[in-house]
């Protein structure tokens, strides 16, 4: 059976991971994979997650199975936390799924039932798992213009215009926040015309939100979504819980669909429960419940609240202090878009070569594409990084 198979390509941001852990050098710095570290370098469990699980170790009475949309009470508080009062609830159904990526998994598989062999547009560049996940789904891909070498910003007329040509029947994924691997994000005013877009063209917005509260804080970073959901027929959302609750591993997301009308999204969701039941049943709780708790009580909500806007501050003064560093050593203002870039990463645009040196030299380890996750920046050592990226460039 096996011997006709050939070795399947393996994640690169992964092996980076590997990589860097066989790196015996005390200097060497991760800008790699995108995990939150904070200044001790450390991902944490957070303090209000700490305590959610410290009640339910306690309070939980039985582990029976809790059906395919997996937990309710997860599933109602992340409504209120992604959509506010954008759309009309009789519109929406939601489901848990493991993780982001899970969550992109089934909905990706519903847009192929609903429509076979569609094309989804994403952007150029996106995070590198969209496309495997789309072709697995027996989608096609396509990209739409986004990140502008020259300006580390986005090309949004280029983009717009793009979008303009598209009709029903295409579906457009779209970062909700804090792009993966750019950095790059749209205005207020931008979205606003992206909304207007889908709405002329008819193409289905499908947001991927693995960020929400990492770019500007909870309200900003959801003002895309929420803008095209309360313009748009029908919409898909992949939400991930694994950043801004850092439980990675627990794997919690939760795939939302909105439709044209209450019966449209009975009909849409009875579909996506049957692909997650022919998949993998239901989804694991432990994730969900935690955030659950954390959502439903209004003391450890602020807690999280709190510790997450700690996390987010965090990565902008970093940002901010290696722009600053940059600047004072090349006496330009090349490298100003990290402190405009918001989430956990910004693409700084250098030659492979680089890269390849930084790594070789410094110890310096960030993904070939020169993404950096801002995160994994140590305080301390923002003048020797500043000092390795001009070294590397010159
Ligand atoms: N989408 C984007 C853009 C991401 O960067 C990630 C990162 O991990 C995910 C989705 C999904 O993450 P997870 O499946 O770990 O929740
Ligand atoms: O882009 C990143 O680094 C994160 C983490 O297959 C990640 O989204 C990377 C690769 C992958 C799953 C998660």
């Amino acid at each position: 059976m096996f011997e006709t198979l050939t070795k399947a390509p393996g994640d690169k941001i992964l092996a980076l991971m590997g990589e860097y852990a066989a790196d015996s050098r005390s200097t060497k710095i991760d800008l790699g994979v995108g995990v939150y570290k904070d200044e001790k370098g450390v991902t944490p469990v957070m303090s209000s997650v700490r305590k959610a699980e410290e009640r339910i170790l306690s309070n939980e009475k039985t582990k029976t199975y809790l059906g395919i949309a997996g937990n309710k009470g997860f599933g109602a508080a992340v409504l209120d936390l992604v959509l506010g009062d954008s759309v009309d609830r009789a519109r929406v159904r939601i489901a848990q799924a493991p993780g982001g990526t899970g969550s992109l998994w089934v909905l990706m598989q519903l847009i192929n039932r609903a429509r076979p062999g569609a094309t989804i547009h994403v952007s150029n560049p996106t995070w590198a798992n969209h496309n495997p996940i789309a072709l697995n789904s027996g989608l096609k891909v396509a990209t739409y213009p986004y990140f502008d070498p020259a300006t580390r910003g986005v090309r949004f007329a280029e983009m717009l215009a793009k979008l303009d040509t598209l009709g029903a029947g295409d579906v457009v994924l779209l970062h909700g926040c804090c792009h993966n691997p750019t950095g790059a994000n749209l205005t207020n005013d931008q979205w606003d015309q992206v909304a207007a877009s889908l709405k002329r063209t008819g193409a289905l917005p499908f947001i991927d939100l693995a960020y929400l509260g990492f770019g500007d804080g909870i309200a900003a970073d959801a003002y895309g979504t929420r803008k095209v959901l309360a313009t748009a027929p029908e919409a898909l959302i992949a939400f991930s819980g694994s950043k801004n609750f850092g439980l990675y591993r627990e794997r919690v997301g939760a795939a939302i669909l909105v439709a044209r009308n209450a019966e449209e999204a009975e009909i849409t969701n009875s579909q996506l429960l049957n692909i997650i039941r022919g998949a993998y049943s239901q989804p694991p709780d432990h994730g969900a419940e935690i955030i659950r708790t954390i959502l439903e009580d209004a003391e450890l909500r602020a807690e999280w609240e709190s510790e997450l806007s700690g996390m987010r501050e965090r990565m902008i003064t970093l940002r901010q202090k290696l722009a600053a560093a940059i600047r004072e050593r090349s006496n330009s203002s090349d490298f100003d878009f990290v402190a405009d870039h918001r989430g956990m990463f910004s693409l700084l645009g250098l030659p492979v070569e680089a890269v390849d040196h930084l790594k070789a030299k410094n110890g310096v380890y960030m993904t070939s594409d020169s993404r950096i996750n801002v995160a994994g920046i140590p305080e301390d050592r923002v003048g020797d990084l500043a000092d390795a990226v001009l070294a590397a460039i010159r």
